[in-house]
């Protein structure tokens, strides 16, 4: 077992039954030209966590620790996209409109491939997604009890939308959530603060947040125990 200090208290977990999810690092959510800069919204809030992610994903990849990336996006047909989705916003930029980096969030297209500096390790699992939260309508609640995962550490963006629905959807279903404040960005900093406060409010109510180099040390610190 390994344990660091989080808000509100010491997040305690065994890297055997812990998963890295790293939510939505995406083309279009998170690079200068694409779909979430078009929409008006400053995308360095979310590139600060480029960063620190390469080197939380280099630290679990050499502790095998299990980890799995996602991606929101819909079918090219758009069959998986309910209406109440699709029609929000101005229709030239809605899901499935002709984006700067090809049609907006439809799966093949360049902008909701995984940005490079951390495009997934051969082996790791790639959940696409149609919805904010990564259990609806996947695989991921069968692959992490085929896994015997019990803990998620989370990361990704945007903090309020995609993570916080994630996590909402892991601790409802048992898993103890750890969100890496430094690898989660949100376009809004008052999002950002409040979506991480909201996670560690009332004891904890959601999981836990502390910051990345934290919880690398305590992996590693149960590497060099064995
Ligand atoms: N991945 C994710 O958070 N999807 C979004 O649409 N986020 C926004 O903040 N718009």
């Amino acid at each position: 077992m390994a344990s660091l200090d989080a808000l509100p208290f010491t997040y305690t977990f065994d890297p055997a039954s812990t998963a890295l999810l790293v939510i939505d690092m995406q083309r279009d959510f998170l690079e200068p030209g694409g779909f979430g800069e078009t929409l008006g919204n400053d995308v360095g809030q979310l590139r600060r966590t480029i960063e620190p992610t390469a080197a939380l994903l280099a630290a679990c990849r050499a502790a095998g620790l299990t980890i799995i990336h996602t991606r929101e996006g819909h079918l090219p047909d758009l069959s998986d996209c309910p209406p109440a989705k699709l029609n929000r916003g101005d229709p030239s930029l809605r899901i499935g409109a002709p984006g700067p980096m090809g049609r907006i969030l439809i799966r093949g297209e360049a902008g909701h491939d995984i940005i490079g500096e951390l495009a997934p390790a051969p082996g790791e699992p790639v959940i696409d997604k149609p919805g904010k939260g990564a259990f609806y309508a996947t695989e991921l609640g069968e692959m992490l009890t085929a896994k015997g995962i019990t803990s998620l550490v989370v990361t990704g963006v945007t903090t309020e939308v995609c993570v916080h629905t994630t996590v909402r959807e892991a601790n409802d279903r048992g898993y103890e959530c750890l969100v890496l404040a430094d690898c989660v960005g949100s376009y809004f900093p008052e999002f950002q603060a409040a979506g991480l406060s909201m996670i560690a409010a009332q004891g904890g109510i959601f999981g836990w947040v502390a910051e990345s180099p934290a919880f690398i040390a305590a992996l590693q610190s149960t590497l060099s125990r064995t």
